[in-house]
């Protein structure tokens, strides 16, 4: 942000209903915009980076993009991975290589058990479960150590090694601002994820950082589990989650398994944070590009917005970030829901609905301060 309050985004579409859904939350950014009388504004420079600037260009993002990213205040992502290009071509081209190139260590994906959504889970407390994953994004089984060799022995010989990197700082960092943050929260918890009974080294080390970390909070109750063991937990055991923090791909896993559980893939929403704030952070769905659907136009859009309240949150406007939420759990309240959901409603009708009860919720802000 500069003096006159804008705040610089970069906006990568991406690859199949990732440049539906980002338009859409585009509009609910303008929305705010519009209505914060001059206070702030959005500088959107967007980029065309994905699977078709490869197949154009050989790659998936500029050589220098990461150092053009690092002008930005923030980074708005939308989905990458499209058919005719490798997932790991792809995946490594764009989305990991903005995360590792910018050190975005900490990957925040809540799940939320929105209101007229329908569950999935049999628990007679289903409303009252809110859980965030944390995620390791800087190493673990994403460090991209690893490579393939002797093809020339002859076909069926070829050998892959694939190393997982787990260094202490990384541990650490992660695990300390999973305790942060369970501080921030009503209920105090933080569960571990790892397999360290068969990962006998790098998760080893993680469980013993996070023992030691554990014993700085001792207002933050800590417990451990393998990750089968959990998996079975989030279905049999919803209750007893609050902030879960997990490696790369552990968390991975999980998140999809919790946003599947809440009801849909579709609404979950996720941010890629340098907590330091050296770089900026990046702002997405978890959800990816699906190419199935991609043009149809009946995305959900609910992951990608909400991803934008943690933008907005960001950035400071608080304010802003807990009314996108509200008008989000009112729309699918109201029964506003997309295919993945049930619903019959579009990508657009859904945008819609949200900023029709965002208008709303303004002009009885503005009532109330008349009288
Ligand atoms: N919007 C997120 C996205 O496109 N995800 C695609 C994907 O495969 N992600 C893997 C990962 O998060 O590591």
């Amino acid at each position: 942000m500069n003096e006159t309050n804008t705040f610089k985004i970069a906006v990568i579409p991406g690859d199949g209903i990732g440049k539906e859904v980002i338009h859409e939350g585009l509009r609910i950014l303008e929305f705010f915009e519009k209505t914060s009388n001059g206070t702030f504004s959005f500088d959107t420079t967007f980029f065309p980076w994905g699977c078709e600037y490869y197949l154009e260009t050989g790659k998936m993002m500029d050589e220098d993009g990461v150092e053009k990213l690092k002008d930005f205040d923030a980074i708005y992502f939308g989905a990458v991975g499209f058919p005719g290009v490798p997932d790991h071509i792809s995946l490594w081209g764009l989305r990991i290589a903005i995360c590792q190139g910018l050190d975005q260590w900490a990957n925040v994906r809540p799940v939320e058990f929105l209101p007229g959504v329908p569950r999935r889970l049999n628990h007679p407390d289903v409303d009252s479960l809110n859980w965030v994953l944390i995620r390791e994004n800087s190493e673990g089984e994403y460090s991209g150590i690893g490579g393939r060799n002797f093809s020339g022995r002859g076909g069926g010989k070829e050998v892959a090694v694939q190393s997982s990197l787990f260094t202490e700082l990384g541990c650490e960092r992660i695990i300390r601002y999973a305790f942060d943050l369970a501080r921030t929260r009503k209920r105090k918890r933080v569960t571990s994820v790892t397999k360290s009974n068969a990962q006998a080294y790098g998760m080893v080390l993680w469980d013993e950082v996070f023992k030691r970390v554990s014993q700085e909070y001792p207002d933050v109750e800590a417990n451990q589990y393998l990750v089968d063991a959990m998996a079975a937990r989030f279905v049999m055991h919803p209750e007893e989650l609050e902030v879960v923090v997990a490696s790369n791909l552990f968390a991975d896993i999980l998140s999809d398994l919790g946003s599947a559980l809440s009801g849909s893939l579709g609404i979950a929403a996720s941010a890629n944070l340098n907590p330091e704030r050296r770089t900026p952070s990046m702002f997405e769905s978890v959800h990816g590009s699906a190419p199935d659907i991609a043009g149809k136009g009946i995305a959900n859009p609910i992951g990608t917005i909400g991803s934008a309240a943690l933008m907005l949150e960001h950035f400071g406007l608080k304010e802003e970030a807990k009314q996108l939420n509200q008008a989000i759990r009112e729309t699918t309240n109201q029964g506003y829901l997309t295919r993945d959901l049930g619903g019959t409603h579009n990508t657009v009708e859904i945008t819609d609905a949200i900023l029709s009860n965002l208008a709303k919720a303004r002009d009885r802000a503005v009532d109330l301060s008349r009288k």
